[in-house]
């Protein structure tokens, strides 16, 4: 297992120079085996190949939370941010990737001026967020064009859940190219009511490829797979360290911003308990070894560190493949170090974790309508084409904003089934109508809760139920390898 993309998405090592500018690459194994790849600087010591230094403390990303029922923030969108407040050539919101994490309050209104600093266009998705689709909220057919502002208005409704949620630029056409480059921040909605932890921290998992100039451009076959960054990032460090007592209870609100990997990750020695997905706080805690996110998926976890030690965090990316097992681009396949765990005090015995009152049943109401759609990709016919050779899109149709794709009835709900003939895995989200996955033909475990990104299983089908009980208006559905969506496999929905 070693830090390496599939050979079919291999890009040169020297790339991964660009943040600082540093010598000659050389690939070496580090202190817990793990091949990475490094550089020779003036002093002869062995780097990172980024320039950016492993063992820091992890960083939290700036807090803005919000007074009186408002949260009012200017956010510049900007090349030239820092990474975990190194002076790197990614892009961010004021400046650093990732942005700053927003925390609001059901109830509580959302004012964000975004000023697009970029070259091309921009615009704002709360991901996650039950919230309008409509105006000036999070409306995904707003571009805000170079130089230009823009003053979004979310309103969280009263009894929107408690968790973890996240923003991103969802301009169609430039999604990609804009989370790789570090585009992303937290958004957490606090209520009260929860038990407390010792350590509260958001866990943003980003990953890019930083070239001289920035970010490094996508090739075509990395496009059909997905993109994939060589540095794997955490708040925008690499390989931070969590410092925590031996008894302390942590909270960590992992976040899958990547452009297109889906991750199980893995603490050395610990289990961890999973309290939330998505968001929602489950009715039931589980824990386990590991946790699996798909891009775009969040969960909430409890650690209690019981002994004093160093413990790897990893993430291991699933393979993919674009054309199937006989050839055509792939990539993942890897393990890396994603932070590591330093404890100390004591040994003390497993002591029980404290119950989080769970989110929001799904809607028990009758099903009324169906519906089923499919992912397509294949070799261009002409619709739908990427200009690539590629076609991907739903039902053999690439997006197109002026179309609707779906029109849904305000208070219904209903069962779709997403079905994936293609030869890899798509994660399908739906704004602002989070579903209940009834059923998938992996035959993975239900939550009994309503999640917003799902991932379909190559060859396979997920059956969802949807409850449109709410936030009447007009939005997308897509693939959130953002690539897919930037490609086409995105299409839109009227509820009304
Ligand atoms: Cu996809």
């Amino acid at each position: 297992m070693t830090g390496r993309p599939g050979s079919g998405v291999r890009v040169s090592r020297r790339r991964a120079l660009g943040l600082l500018g540093l010598g000659t690459a050389a690939v070496t194994v580090g202190a817990a085996g793990w091949a990475t790849l490094g550089t020779t600087g003036t002093t002869g010591t062995p780097r990172p190949s980024s320039g950016l230094p492993t063992g820091e403390p992890l960083a939290a990303p700036t807090e803005l939370v919000s007074s009186r029922g408002r949260l009012a923030v200017d956010l510049d969108v900007a090349p030239g941010a820092s990474l975990g407040g190194h002076p790197a050539s990614a892009w961010g919101y004021n400046g650093t990737s990732p942005g700053p994490t927003l925390r609001v309050r059901p109830g509580d209104e959302i004012a964000v001026r975004l000023r697009n600093g970029l070259d091309r266009p921009t615009n704002l998705h709360a991901h996650g967020l039950r919230v309008s689709p409509q105006g000036n909220s999070d409306n995904p057919f707003i571009h805000i064009a170079p130089g230009e502002a823009f003053d979004y208005r979310i309103a969280v409704p009263d009894g929107h859940p408690a968790g973890t949620f996240w923003y991103h630029p969802h301009a169609h056409g430039h999604a990609a190219d804009q989370l790789f480059a570090g585009l992303a921040g937290a958004l957490v909605v606090d209520a009260a009511g929860e038990p407390p932890v010792s350590q509260d921290r958001v866990l943003l998992i980003t990953d890019t490829t930083l070239d001289t100039g920035g970010p490094a451009a996508a090739t075509p076959a990395t496009r059909m797979v997905g993109r994939q960054g060589e540095l794997l990032l955490l708040n925008g460090q690499h390989q931070p360290v969590v410092h925590a007592a031996a008894g302390e209870l942590l909270r960590w609100r992992l976040i899958n911003a990547t452009t297109s990997r889906t991750l199980t990750l893995h603490l050395d020695a610990h289990p961890v308990t999973r309290i939330a997905l998505d968001g929602i706080t489950l009715p039931a805690a589980t824990t386990g070894d590991t946790v699996r996110l798909a891009p775009g998926n969040r969960t909430d976890v409890l650690v209690r560190p019981d002994r004093p030690g160093t413990f790897p965090l990893t993430a291991t990316t699933e393979l993919r493949h674009a054309m199937g097992m006989m050839g055509g681009p792939t990539a993942g396949g890897q393990t890396e170090v994603l932070a590591r765990l330093a404890t100390d005090g004591a040994a003390r015995p497993p002591s029980p974790l404290p119950t989080f009152p769970a989110g929001p049943a799904p809607d028990a109401g009758a099903t009324s309508g169906a519906r089923r759609l499919a992912f397509t990709m294949g070799m261009s016919g002409g619709m739908g084409s990427d200009g690539q050779g590629m076609s991907f899109g739903f039902d053999g149709r690439a997006f197109d904003p002026r179309r609707t794709d779906q029109a849904v009835a305000l208070g219904a709900v209903e069962e779709w089934t997403v079905t994936n003939p293609t030869p890899t895995a798509h994660p399908f989200h739906l704004h602002a109508w989070p579903f209940e996955v009834l059923a998938d033909s992996a035959g993975t475990p239900t939550t009994d809760t309503l999640q917003d990104v799902v991932l379909v299983p190559a060859g396979g089908w997920v059956r969802l139920r949807i409850p449109f009980t709410a936030n009447p208006g007009r939005s997308v559905y897509h693939c959130h390898i953002l690539d897919h969506e930037d490609a086409g496999m995105m299409a839109t929905i009227a509820v009304g």
